[in-house]
Protein backbone atom coordinates (compact mmCIF):
# COMPACT_ATOMS: atom_id res chain seq x y z
CA UNK A 1 0.00 0.00 0.00
CA UNK A 2 1.04 3.44 -0.89
CA UNK A 3 0.31 6.91 0.75
CA UNK A 4 0.40 10.02 -1.03
CA UNK A 5 3.71 11.56 -0.09
CA UNK A 6 3.84 14.62 2.14
CA UNK A 7 0.29 14.77 3.43
CA UNK A 8 0.65 12.71 6.51
CA UNK A 9 4.78 13.74 7.65
CA UNK A 10 3.81 15.56 10.21
CA UNK A 11 1.98 12.48 11.78
CA UNK A 12 3.65 9.52 9.90
CA UNK A 13 7.21 11.02 11.23
CA UNK A 14 8.86 10.03 8.11
CA UNK A 15 8.39 6.50 8.87
CA UNK A 16 7.84 4.13 6.16
CA UNK A 17 4.44 2.31 5.69
CA UNK A 18 4.89 -1.67 6.72
CA UNK A 19 4.17 -3.19 3.48
CA UNK A 20 2.61 -6.31 5.01
CA UNK A 21 -0.48 -4.36 5.55
CA UNK A 22 -2.81 -6.30 3.32
CA UNK A 23 -6.37 -5.62 1.91
CA UNK A 24 -8.05 -7.52 4.93
CA UNK A 25 -6.39 -5.76 7.60
CA UNK A 26 -7.80 -2.41 6.53
CA UNK A 27 -11.47 -3.73 5.98
CA UNK A 28 -10.53 -4.84 9.57
CA UNK A 29 -9.66 -1.45 10.92
CA UNK A 30 -12.45 0.00 9.15
CA UNK A 31 -15.42 -2.31 10.28
CA UNK A 32 -14.41 -2.19 13.93
CA UNK A 33 -13.75 1.64 14.14
CA UNK A 34 -16.98 2.51 12.17
CA UNK A 35 -19.00 0.32 14.34
CA UNK A 36 -17.38 1.77 17.36
CA UNK A 37 -17.96 5.38 16.46
CA UNK A 38 -21.76 4.35 15.51
CA UNK A 39 -22.06 3.19 19.21
CA UNK A 40 -21.03 5.82 20.97
CA UNK A 41 -21.76 8.80 18.51
CA UNK A 42 -24.53 9.78 21.77
CA UNK A 43 -27.06 10.97 18.58
CA UNK A 44 -27.71 9.08 15.35
CA UNK A 45 -27.62 10.69 12.63
CA UNK A 46 -31.30 10.06 11.87
CA UNK A 47 -31.97 12.00 15.11
CA UNK A 48 -29.96 14.51 13.96
CA UNK A 49 -31.95 14.66 11.12
CA UNK A 50 -35.34 14.89 12.38
CA UNK A 51 -34.34 17.70 14.87
CA UNK A 52 -32.55 19.63 12.49
CA UNK A 53 -35.27 22.28 12.27
CA UNK A 54 -36.71 22.07 15.92
CA UNK A 55 -35.40 25.30 17.46
CA UNK A 56 -35.01 27.00 20.90
CA UNK A 57 -38.30 29.22 21.28
CA UNK A 58 -37.27 32.73 21.38
CA UNK A 59 -38.02 32.64 25.52
CA UNK A 60 -36.05 29.58 25.89
CA UNK A 61 -33.10 31.62 24.04
CA UNK A 62 -34.03 34.76 26.50
CA UNK A 63 -33.93 32.29 29.67
CA UNK A 64 -30.24 30.95 28.62
CA UNK A 65 -29.28 34.52 28.14
CA UNK A 66 -30.57 36.02 31.45
CA UNK A 67 -28.56 33.27 33.50
CA UNK A 68 -25.72 33.59 35.19
CA UNK A 69 -22.36 33.00 33.82
CA UNK A 70 -20.96 30.55 36.35
CA UNK A 71 -25.05 28.72 35.71
CA UNK A 72 -24.17 28.50 32.43
CA UNK A 73 -20.94 27.43 32.46
CA UNK A 74 -21.55 24.84 34.98
CA UNK A 75 -24.51 23.37 32.75
CA UNK A 76 -22.43 23.57 29.36
CA UNK A 77 -19.14 21.66 31.19
CA UNK A 78 -22.29 18.88 32.51
CA UNK A 79 -22.97 18.40 28.60
CA UNK A 80 -19.24 18.30 27.23
CA UNK A 81 -18.85 16.63 30.07
CA UNK A 82 -21.40 13.77 29.23
CA UNK A 83 -20.02 13.97 25.28
CA UNK A 84 -16.38 13.35 27.09
CA UNK A 85 -17.39 9.86 28.15
CA UNK A 86 -18.90 8.80 24.96
CA UNK A 87 -15.58 9.40 23.26
CA UNK A 88 -13.68 7.88 26.11
CA UNK A 89 -15.65 4.50 24.99
CA UNK A 90 -15.25 5.36 21.70
CA UNK A 91 -11.23 4.77 22.37
CA UNK A 92 -11.96 1.86 24.20
CA UNK A 93 -13.50 0.05 21.91
CA UNK A 94 -11.06 1.04 19.10
CA UNK A 95 -8.65 -2.50 18.80
CA UNK A 96 -5.54 -1.78 19.92
CA UNK A 97 -6.28 1.38 21.92
CA UNK A 98 -6.61 -0.42 25.13
CA UNK A 99 -3.10 -2.64 24.59
CA UNK A 100 -1.21 0.69 24.94
CA UNK A 101 -0.06 1.37 28.56
CA UNK A 102 -2.49 2.90 30.51
CA UNK A 103 -0.35 6.09 30.61
CA UNK A 104 -0.32 6.28 26.94
CA UNK A 105 -3.99 5.74 27.02
CA UNK A 106 -4.98 8.98 29.31
CA UNK A 107 -2.37 10.83 27.16
CA UNK A 108 -4.29 10.58 24.10
CA UNK A 109 -7.30 10.62 25.30
CA UNK A 110 -6.70 14.07 27.44
CA UNK A 111 -4.84 15.85 24.37
CA UNK A 112 -7.80 14.50 21.74
CA UNK A 113 -11.00 14.21 23.15
CA UNK A 114 -11.84 17.66 22.96
CA UNK A 115 -10.90 17.57 19.18
CA UNK A 116 -12.93 14.61 18.30
CA UNK A 117 -16.20 16.41 20.20
CA UNK A 118 -15.02 19.41 17.81
CA UNK A 119 -15.28 16.95 15.05
CA UNK A 120 -18.71 15.25 16.27
CA UNK A 121 -20.01 18.60 16.72
CA UNK A 122 -20.01 19.27 12.68
CA UNK A 123 -22.59 16.13 12.75
CA UNK A 124 -25.05 18.12 15.29
CA UNK A 125 -24.65 21.87 12.98
CA UNK A 126 -26.79 23.20 10.65
CA UNK A 127 -24.54 25.17 8.72
CA UNK A 128 -28.14 26.89 7.36
CA UNK A 129 -28.61 28.51 9.49
CA UNK A 130 -25.79 28.35 11.84
CA UNK A 131 -27.47 26.53 14.82
CA UNK A 132 -26.10 23.60 17.06
CA UNK A 133 -27.85 20.93 19.12
CA UNK A 134 -28.08 22.01 23.02
CA UNK A 135 -30.48 20.52 25.01
CA UNK A 136 -32.82 18.53 22.13
CA UNK A 137 -32.95 21.76 20.29
CA UNK A 138 -30.92 23.86 17.73
CA UNK A 139 -30.10 27.18 18.33
CA UNK A 140 -27.65 29.99 17.10
CA UNK A 141 -24.46 31.24 18.89
CA UNK A 142 -26.92 33.80 20.93
CA UNK A 143 -27.60 30.78 23.27
CA UNK A 144 -24.21 31.12 25.13
CA UNK A 145 -23.70 34.80 25.05
CA UNK A 146 -23.54 34.99 28.92
CA UNK A 147 -20.60 33.03 29.32
CA UNK A 148 -18.65 35.89 28.00
CA UNK A 149 -16.82 33.70 25.52
CA UNK A 150 -17.56 34.98 22.34
CA UNK A 151 -13.92 34.51 20.76
CA UNK A 152 -14.19 30.77 21.65
CA UNK A 153 -17.99 30.01 20.96
CA UNK A 154 -17.43 31.68 17.25
CA UNK A 155 -14.12 29.68 16.29
CA UNK A 156 -16.03 26.44 17.17
CA UNK A 157 -19.00 27.30 15.04
CA UNK A 158 -16.50 28.39 12.42
CA UNK A 159 -15.28 25.03 12.64
CA UNK A 160 -18.27 23.44 12.56
CA UNK A 161 -19.42 25.16 9.59
CA UNK A 162 -16.18 24.52 7.97
CA UNK A 163 -16.73 20.56 8.64
CA UNK A 164 -20.05 20.36 7.49
CA UNK A 165 -19.06 22.15 4.13
CA UNK A 166 -16.99 18.84 3.48
CA UNK A 167 -20.16 16.62 4.01
CA UNK A 168 -18.06 13.78 5.54
CA UNK A 169 -20.50 10.53 6.24
CA UNK A 170 -20.74 9.01 9.63
CA UNK A 171 -17.89 6.30 8.25
CA UNK A 172 -15.74 9.16 7.59
CA UNK A 173 -16.17 11.16 9.99
CA UNK A 174 -15.31 7.94 12.47
CA UNK A 175 -12.59 7.19 11.03
CA UNK A 176 -10.99 10.84 10.83
CA UNK A 177 -12.04 11.66 14.71
CA UNK A 178 -10.01 8.07 15.59
CA UNK A 179 -6.70 8.84 13.71
CA UNK A 180 -7.59 12.68 15.66
CA UNK A 181 -7.41 10.59 18.68
CA UNK A 182 -4.32 8.63 17.56
CA UNK A 183 -2.27 11.29 17.15
CA UNK A 184 1.48 9.72 18.00
CA UNK A 185 2.76 13.36 18.13
CA UNK A 186 0.95 14.01 21.82
CA UNK A 187 3.80 15.23 24.36
CA UNK A 188 5.04 12.30 26.96
CA UNK A 189 3.85 9.20 25.09
CA UNK A 190 6.16 6.74 26.11
CA UNK A 191 5.18 4.15 22.91
CA UNK A 192 4.73 6.46 20.21
CA UNK A 193 5.59 4.01 17.58
CA UNK A 194 2.62 1.79 18.50
CA UNK A 195 0.21 4.55 18.41
CA UNK A 196 1.85 5.60 15.07
CA UNK A 197 1.38 2.31 13.70
CA UNK A 198 -2.18 2.11 15.14
CA UNK A 199 -2.65 6.01 13.14
CA UNK A 200 -1.66 4.86 9.88
CA UNK A 201 -4.08 1.86 9.74
CA UNK A 202 -6.56 3.99 10.39
CA UNK A 203 -5.97 6.30 7.86
CA UNK A 204 -5.12 3.65 5.08
CA UNK A 205 -8.59 2.59 6.33
CA UNK A 206 -10.08 6.44 5.50
CA UNK A 207 -8.39 6.30 2.30
CA UNK A 208 -9.91 3.14 0.90
CA UNK A 209 -13.53 4.68 2.75
CA UNK A 210 -12.85 7.78 0.56
CA UNK A 211 -11.55 6.35 -2.85
CA UNK A 212 -15.52 5.25 -2.49
CA UNK A 213 -16.71 8.12 -3.39
CA UNK A 214 -16.86 9.79 -6.95
CA UNK A 215 -15.80 13.41 -6.25
CA UNK A 216 -13.27 13.12 -3.64
CA UNK A 217 -11.29 16.00 -4.56
CA UNK A 218 -8.30 15.86 -1.92
CA UNK A 219 -11.06 14.86 0.99
CA UNK A 220 -8.34 13.98 3.34
CA UNK A 221 -5.96 17.28 2.58
CA UNK A 222 -9.02 18.87 3.36
CA UNK A 223 -10.05 17.14 6.57
CA UNK A 224 -6.16 17.62 8.10
CA UNK A 225 -6.37 21.09 7.05
CA UNK A 226 -9.12 22.15 10.23
CA UNK A 227 -6.47 20.68 12.12
CA UNK A 228 -4.95 23.83 13.40
CA UNK A 229 -8.21 25.51 14.21
CA UNK A 230 -9.36 22.55 16.58
CA UNK A 231 -5.76 23.29 18.08
CA UNK A 232 -6.20 26.93 18.45
CA UNK A 233 -9.85 26.16 19.60
CA UNK A 234 -8.25 23.79 22.52
CA UNK A 235 -6.00 26.39 23.73
CA UNK A 236 -8.54 29.05 23.55
CA UNK A 237 -10.68 26.59 25.92
CA UNK A 238 -7.86 25.99 28.31
CA UNK A 239 -7.49 29.91 28.36
CA UNK A 240 -10.89 30.39 29.10
CA UNK A 241 -11.53 27.73 31.44
CA UNK A 242 -8.33 29.20 33.52
CA UNK A 243 -9.81 32.50 33.65
CA UNK A 244 -12.76 30.93 34.64
CA UNK A 245 -11.57 29.05 37.66
CA UNK A 246 -9.57 32.56 38.50
CA UNK A 247 -12.73 34.43 38.70
CA UNK A 248 -15.17 31.66 40.26
CA UNK A 249 -13.18 29.13 41.81
CA UNK A 250 -16.03 27.89 43.67
CA UNK A 251 -17.90 26.95 40.11
CA UNK A 252 -14.88 25.58 39.54
CA UNK A 253 -15.00 23.05 41.96
CA UNK A 254 -17.77 22.07 40.82
CA UNK A 255 -17.45 20.69 37.56
CA UNK A 256 -18.09 17.52 36.46
CA UNK A 257 -14.89 15.17 37.97
CA UNK A 258 -14.41 14.17 34.06
CA UNK A 259 -14.43 17.89 32.94
CA UNK A 260 -11.77 18.50 35.75
CA UNK A 261 -9.95 15.31 35.21
CA UNK A 262 -9.43 16.05 31.24
CA UNK A 263 -8.80 19.84 31.35
CA UNK A 264 -7.10 20.16 34.56
C1 LIG B 1 -21.06 17.81 20.25
C2 LIG B 1 -21.34 16.44 19.71
C3 LIG B 1 -21.65 15.48 20.83
C4 LIG B 1 -22.86 15.96 21.58
C5 LIG B 1 -22.62 17.34 22.07
C6 LIG B 1 -22.79 17.59 23.38
C7 LIG B 1 -22.58 18.89 24.01
C8 LIG B 1 -22.52 20.04 23.02
C9 LIG B 1 -21.64 19.63 21.84
C10 LIG B 1 -22.19 18.39 21.10
C11 LIG B 1 -21.40 20.80 20.88
C12 LIG B 1 -20.90 22.06 21.58
C13 LIG B 1 -21.81 22.48 22.72
C14 LIG B 1 -21.92 21.28 23.67
C15 LIG B 1 -22.57 21.83 24.92
C16 LIG B 1 -22.03 23.26 25.01
C17 LIG B 1 -21.24 23.52 23.70
C18 LIG B 1 -23.18 22.92 22.19
C19 LIG B 1 -23.38 18.74 20.20
C20 LIG B 1 -21.31 25.00 23.33
C21 LIG B 1 -20.64 25.35 22.03
C22 LIG B 1 -20.74 25.89 24.47
C23 LIG B 1 -19.31 25.57 24.86
C24 LIG B 1 -18.86 26.41 26.01
C25 LIG B 1 -17.73 25.84 26.82
C26 LIG B 1 -16.51 25.52 26.03
C27 LIG B 1 -17.42 26.73 27.97
O1 LIG B 1 -21.86 14.18 20.33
Amino acid sequence: MMMEPGLFTQNLGGAQLSSDVSMADIDRVAQNVIRSHMETCQYTTEELKRLIWTFHSPEDIRNLQNKSCELLWQQCAQHISNAIQYVVEFAKRIDGFMDLCQNDQIILLKAGCLEVLLVRMSRAFNPLNNTVFFEGKFGSIQMFKSLGCDDLISAMFELGRNLCRLQLSDEELALFTAAVLLSPDRPWLTESRKVQKLQELVYLALQHELQKKHANDDLLSKMVSKMPLMKTICNLHMDKLEFFRLLHPETAKNFPPLYKEVFN
